[in-house]
């Protein structure tokens, strides 16, 4: 087995806090920033650290800013360098970061060598900053290659991408998984949570990457007092998929029964209707109350314990890969790749 030092890992700036500098109307992401500052630290040319490159976007975004052909760009780029490299790094912005470990989950079909994305809340170029912690963990796991599947390495662990959320705007403690175990937690050891790993079989054809397509898509989330109607006007032919962030288990608002005859037309339309939960922990179960029992009679699927940012993610995918309406919507209740418990 090659220890750390041998292996080789590809750290890919795309933007966000890690490499931003503070300018007149607040903080934007600086070429070079990051590579200048890794380059000066000491312990990344230290004897055991694995060696490694850095690949900067042209364009560096502050992740609000990050879409289709951003993610198209980061799955475009892992899949290019796949054979030459170890691990993956991904620096990305916070704010999104959810969304694209998730997207790189799906995109990237048959992955079995470790995407870690992270970033950081403090600039590396600030004092205090968390980011060359979690930079130096990161490029730890992605180097061992025990976590081969997409992760978000931040404040000491190591979680499933399309398990994460983005938990807070301004403590270290940025993200969590609140309904799937951590993969790691990092101490002095990197403690790995074997059980809850991923274990892909070495695919037989290698890795391929399912570019995403623009999708018109929405996500509605329900609160008390909300007036249907409203939405009727989006739910036309246009309009291929919605993901409808309910109360509790999959609940909804009677409100006077206008959200199921919306919902009907819009699956006699061909639109694919998948029910989240606006609650972190626990799982959608469609019938188990009365005020679910409708959605499932008018075409609608329970997601299970899916994150919104994994449905999102997960829907793209299965959209670009072309899987048939019908096919979409079995699978939207079905695991693919770690985003939910059957
Ligand atoms: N707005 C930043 C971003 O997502 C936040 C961060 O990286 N901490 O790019």
């Amino acid at each position: 087995m090659k220890s750390l030092k041998d292996k080789k890992i590809l750290i890919i700036y795309t933007g966000g806090t890690i490499g931003m500098v503070s300018g007149p109307n607040g903080y934007i992401p600086v070429p070079n920033t990051v590579r200048d500052i890794l380059s000066q630290q000491s312990i990344m040319h230290h004897k055991d650290m694995p060696s490694w490159d850095i690949f900067e976007f042209e364009v560096l975004l502050d992740s609000s800013n990050v879409g289709v052909a951003e993610w198209n760009q980061m799955g475009r780029c892992i899949f290019d360098h796949y054979r030459d490299y170890d691990g993956f790094v991904v620096l990305h912005g916070t704010d999104t970061m959810a969304y694209s470990a998730s997207a790189m989950s799906f995109m990237l079909q048959g992955l079995d060598k470790p995407v870690v994305f992270t970033g950081s809340q403090i600039p590396l170029c600030e004092i205090r900053s968390d980011g060359l912690e979690n930079i130096f963990n990161s490029i730890c796991i992605a180097a061992e290659g025990v976590a081969r599947e997409v992760c978000i390495c931040f404040s000491g662990k190591l979680l499933r991408g399309n398990r994460t959320v983005k938990l807070s705007s301004d403590r270290f403690i940025a993200f969590e998984s609140p309904n799937y175990a951590h993969l790691a937690e990092i101490g002095i050891n990197i403690q790995y949570n074997e059980g809850a790993l991923e274990r892909p079989d070495p695919p037989a054809d290698g890795l391929k990457l399912v570019e995403f397509r623009e999708l018109p898509i929405g996500v509605i989330k329900v609160f008390p007092g909300i007036q249907f109607s409203l939405f009727e006007g989006i739910m036309t032919e246009r309009l291929r998929a919605i993901v409808l962030e309910t109360f509790g288990a999959g609940n909804i608002p009677a409100s006077d029964n206008a959200l199921l005859p919306i919902i009907k037309k819009a699956y006699e339309h061909g639109v694919i209707i998948t029910v989240c939960s606006q609650c972190l922990q626990g799982t959608v179960s469609l019938g188990t109350y009365e005020t679910s029992r409708g959605l499932s009679e008018v075409g609608a699927v329970g997601g299970a314990d899916m994150t919104t940012e994994a449905a999102v993610a997960k829907l793209y995918y299965l959209f670009s890969a072309q899987y048939s309406k019908e096919a979409i919507k079995a699978m939207m209740s079905q695991n693919m790749c770690g985003e939910l418990t059957e």
